[in-house]
């Protein structure tokens, strides 16, 4: 990227077209394997059975609701101290630190909602080098072995998980530079530094303890643990190893200030054959075993045109794994930003079915068992382990800890239509009417880089964007809304005021000299504002002002692309791990907090620009846990690739695992020009997924849905009214994920978990309890395979309305037309019927109740209601949340929940009941009032009952009766 940008178009962009043009695969060789980065090559190097981790249980004290022990690294004699606490909801965090670190280490600020509460600890249990604790009320105890250190977390008599059983945890204590002044003074002054060093610490007396240490120490040496033998050296004692203090990738070199501060851990999980999460990967939604291969990278990376079905490092990264069998699920929450790797293995991984089935019958092998290693390259251990048991508890956990998705503003459920780029004014408006002309619904048009002035965001280009206000004040007028781009990297220009400002307050990221840092991206040299500084994130969010952000409205939000951060000029496309941020910490501490922080500050301005009363609305490329907090997510640069639709749905249902449920991938794919029938599919499985946005890169073909014949447009129309019928569910579904932490997409596990069928099943998912979806994602299709889970269930398609008998695996013949969703016997799906051409102009439209009868003649759903877009909810109880119940042949509306209340004109105008037979007459009873009776109509062969215009306001109380 030598070349000086010009105007119109910059020399990345030449570069991404000749791209274009050539094989679609990721350039492997940008970005690290395991064994080119070292502190995971020094970790991986390490053999297991080996620790040199002593715990002194004598250190043992207890505190209020938390329990600290030193440990002890033989070798080197480094002491950690290991805190554990038993928090609520089932819930054990453990934290291992240096305990004399020569420095801070960084410890990850802001994600977690607060400081966890902790319950009180007993000590339940003395003996010879071991200790077990009562971790809270939930009956949990752990079992700490001293030597090897070892714990092991028991429920019960159940073995949930065991901690450094396979003696993998690392520490890499933070040190001198070899050969460096404190280096010389530390080793000449020899063990006297570290007396004089721990009088500046009020720590236990720890002087008996190392004494003992030490002999026990010689007594248990039986040859193999010979610590100091070349080929098992612990990785403390690497630190002369290449890279160690230095590290050089392609033409990168990392001055390593700090050397090697690496940490890791390995948990046992016996019983556990299924482990999901630690998104962003492209793969499947149960991990794989990383034997034999690279662990799965958690940094986050602009990783041009990435590969399907690998474990290499994407745009976000969340580290929380999950465990699930069918007896009892569990979480591990790595809280730790910096870049990560995690191994799996498994011991049955390689069996056969039959394999498992012999050991099985001869009552022998082994059980199954799952380990996961997590090695990170700086910061502390601080795991939690969510202890379930079931899947929604450990979902409720992990929101306990960092919170739920942020409701979002309901015209963020509707259907988003971008591309990189509409080119100007007269383009909006073109578009808009194609949509109005070919009465297809759409909430959001957006605008990517090429609308700012020369890539300067919260800036117009002014030729093709001269007027943005009134542009908005059309689209408002069709109650649409506008989303434009504001990247991170920020153009280093004096006569850019954004730069300007950003640089006399010295809000920009230095390098490690103290320079500001800059770098090379789509404004051609561009600095990074800090955004883990508060004030710079004030300073962020106050940008966003109408009168800051000049010729924005009310209705136009926010896209932050490019916030790994995203550096052209950079070691694998991202920012030196030396650059320093606000309060000395390193990048490479907090990297993967980067765009979390971005996203963070830009909801913040949106908030702020309403006086705090509306809800923002921000997509975030980058992410970590906690960005739930703050808006939507995607999977980036996909593919116009049959393959690419497909793995949007494991993508997607791994976001939702890890709570981030607002996620979408780029519908139609955005490399490549998709044919029609790809499209077509795209916009089919994209109007059941969470965030609902076609996207498209520059220099692809224009693709609106009404470019491929009457044909097409009429089944892209159709899956789009579909969507917009669907959105009082949505709603509603995102609405309990906000109050619960429930993902809204879900794996059928999460509702079955004790069928073992669905554990590995990615091709098909649940929206809430309800629906169940499975798109058609081959090219070609004649069919698809549905599974439909629960037995003694029913299930009912949505199309035709016919039964089907659960579980079975069905074969669903399909058309073009056809999208493959079920209605689960036994819940009520709330419906707004007429479809019009966005959100907003559907407001205080009437409903229809979709009733699905279970087997035993009863349903039950539910409705959340409020203006779709302010804090009123919250701050005002202005909401309706409103309860249908089916049973006894009868139909009641109640409140779900009475501390609120709406006014809306909307009422009920049908209700369908799927499963019903035929009644002899229906009977309307409202809360006052007289009763009525309702017309009806029975289908006798499709079981299908439909009632009209019960008239009743969807806020009020009544009653149905089928007589
Ligand atoms: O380096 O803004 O993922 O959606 O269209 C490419 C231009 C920058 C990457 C995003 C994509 C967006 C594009 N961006």
């Amino acid at each position: 990227m030598a070349a000086a940008p010009g105007r119109q178009r910059p020399a990345p962009l030449l570069l991404w077209a000749l791209l274009l043009g050539a094989v679609l695969a990721v350039d492997r060789s940008n970005f690290k394997t395991c064994e080119q980065s070292s502190f995971c090559r020094r970790q991986r190097n390490l053999q297991p059975g080996r620790s040199p981790y002593r715990a002194l249980l004598e250190s043992l004290q207890l505190g209020p609701g938390a329990a600290t022990l030193q440990l002890v690294n033989e070798a080197t004699k480094v002491p950690l101290l290991l805190e554990l606490s038993g928090l609520r909801e089932n819930t054990t965090r453990i934290r291992i630190r240096e305990l004399h670190p020569l420095r801070p280490r960084f410890e990850v600020p802001d994600v977690l909602l607060g400081e966890p509460q902790p319950e009180p600890l007993t000590v339940t249990g003395r003996e010879e080098g071991s200790l077990e604790l009562a971790l809270g009320p939930g009956g949990h105890r752990l079992l700490l072995t001293a030597k090897p250190f070892r714990m092991d977390l028991l429920r019960g008599r159940q073995l949930l998980a065991s901690i450094n059983a396979r003696g993998l945890l690392v520490f890499e204590h933070l040190r001198p530079r070899p050969g460096s002044f404190s280096d010389k003074v530390s080793s000449s002054l020899g063990s006297l530094w570290d007396k004089l060093r721990s009088l500046f610490y009020s720590d236990p007396p720890k002087e008996p303890a190392e004494e003992e240490a030490a002999a026990e120490g010689q007594e248990g040496g039986e040859g193999t643990e010979n610590a100091d033998s070349q080929s098992e050296k612990p990785a403390e004692e690497a630190a002369e190893e290449p890279g160690s203090w230095e590290e050089t990738f392609k033409t990168h070199t990392d001055s390593k200030p700090n050397g090697p501060t690496s940490v890791g851990l390995d948990f046992s999980l016996p019983g556990f054959e299924h482990v999901y999460g630690i998104p962003e990967h492209a793969d499947n939604l149960r991990l794989r075993t990383t034997e034999g291969g690279d662990p799965y990278r958690l940094y986050n990376l602009d990783v041009f045109q990435y590969e399907l079905y690998n474990p290499m490092a994407l745009y976000g990264s969340v580290p929380l794994l999950l465990a699930h069998s069918a007896r009892s699920t569990l979480g591990l929450f790595w809280l730790n930003a910096a870049e990560t790797w995690v191994d799996i293995s498994s011991n049955t991984a390689g069996k056969t079915m039959f394999g498992k089935l012999l050991d099985y019958m001869q009552g022998g092998g082994e059980t199954p068992q799952t380990d996961v290693r997590w090695m990170s390259e700086s910061g502390i251990i601080d795991v939690f382990l969510l202890l379930g048991p079931t899947p929604a508890a450990v979902a409720g956990q992990y929101a306990a800890l960092t919170g739920t998705q942020a409701l979002p503003p309901l015209f963020a459920l509707g259907y988003h239509q971008s591309r990189w780029n509409y080119n100007d004014e007269e383009d909006v408006a073109a578009v808009e009417r194609g949509f109005e002309e070919h009465a297809i619904p759409c909430d959001v048009l957006w605008l990517d880089i090429e609308h700012a002035d020369g890539k300067r965001y919260f800036t117009w280009d002014p030729s093709k964007f001269p007027q943005p206000r009134a542009m908005l004040e059309r689209l408002a007028a069709k109650k649409r809304k506008m989303v434009s781009i504001v990247d991170p990297h920020i153009k280093v220009d004096s006569a850019y005021r954004v730069h300007s400002e950003l640089r006399a307050r010295g809000f920009y990221v230095k390098t490690k000299d103290g320079g500001d840092y800059e770098g090379w991206c789509w404004p051609g040299s561009a600095a990074y504002p800090d955004f883990t500084n508060p004030e710079m994130r004030a300073w962020w969010a106050s940008m966003f002002a109408y009168d800051q952000y000049e010729g924005s409205t009310e209705n136009l939000f926010t896209w932050n692309d490019m916030n790994e951060p995203s550096v052209f000029s950079g070691p694998e496309v991202t920012m030196h791990k030396d650059a320093v941020h606000h309060g000395g910490w390193e990048h490479r501490d907090l990297h993967n907090l980067y765009g979390f922080y971005v996203q963070m500050a830009t909801a913040e301005g949106q908030i702020k620009r309403s006086g705090g009363r509306q809800r923002p609305f921000v997509l975030s490329r980058a992410f970590f846990a906690g960005s739930q907090r703050y808006g939507a997510v995607w999977t980036g640069d996909n593919a116009a690739e049959w393959e690419h639709l497909k793995i949007s749905i494991p993508m997607c249902l791994s976001f939702g695992l890890a709570g981030l449920s607002f996620c979408g991938a780029d519908v139609g794919g955005f490399f490549k020009n998709p044919e029609p029938e790809l499209l077509v599919r795209w916009y089919q499985a994209g109007a059941f997924q969470p965030f609902f946005r076609a996207h498209a890169h520059l220099d692809t073909v224009r693709r609106e849905p009404w470019l491929f014949g009457e044909e097409n447009a009429a089944l892209i129309r159709a899956a789009l009214r579909h969507r917009y019928a669907l959105l009082p569910f949505w709603y509603t579904a995102f609405y309990r994920c906000h109050r619960h932490g429930l993902p809204v997409m879900r794996p059928l596990w999460m509702e079955y978990p004790e069928d073992t069928t669905t554990f590995a099943m990615d091709d098909q998912y649940l929206i809430d309890r309800a629906l169940l979806v499975h798109p058609v994602t081959e090219q070609g299709a004649r069919g698809v395979q549905v599974y439909l889970p629960g037995k003694g269930e029913v299930w009912y398609d949505v199309a035709s309305h016919q039964k089907h008998h659960a579980p079975q695996t069905l074969y669903v013949p399909v058309t073009m037309s056809s999208i493959p969703v079920y209605q689960r016997g036994g819940t009520v799906v709330p419906r707004q019927d007429r479809v019009r051409r966005s959100t907003e102009s559907m407001k205080g439209d009437p409903f229809t109740l979709y009733v699905a009868l279970s087997p035993q003649g009863t349903a039950e759903g539910d409705l959340f209601l409020d203006d779709g877009q302010s804090f009123d909810y919250a701050t005002a109880a202005r909401y309706l949340h409103r309860r249908f119940t089916f049973a006894g042949n009868t139909l009641t509306a109640s409140s779900a929940d009475p501390r609120g209340s709406f006014e809306t004109p909307a009422w009920v105008e049908r209700v369908v009941i799927l499963g019903a037979g035929k009644p002899a007459a229906v009977v309307l009873r409202p809360a006052a009032g007289p009763e009525t009776r309702l017309d009806f109509q029975h289908d006798a062969e499709t079981s299908v009952l439909t009632l009209r215009k019960p008239g009743v306001p969807i806020g009020a109380d009544w009653a149905i009766i089928l007589r």
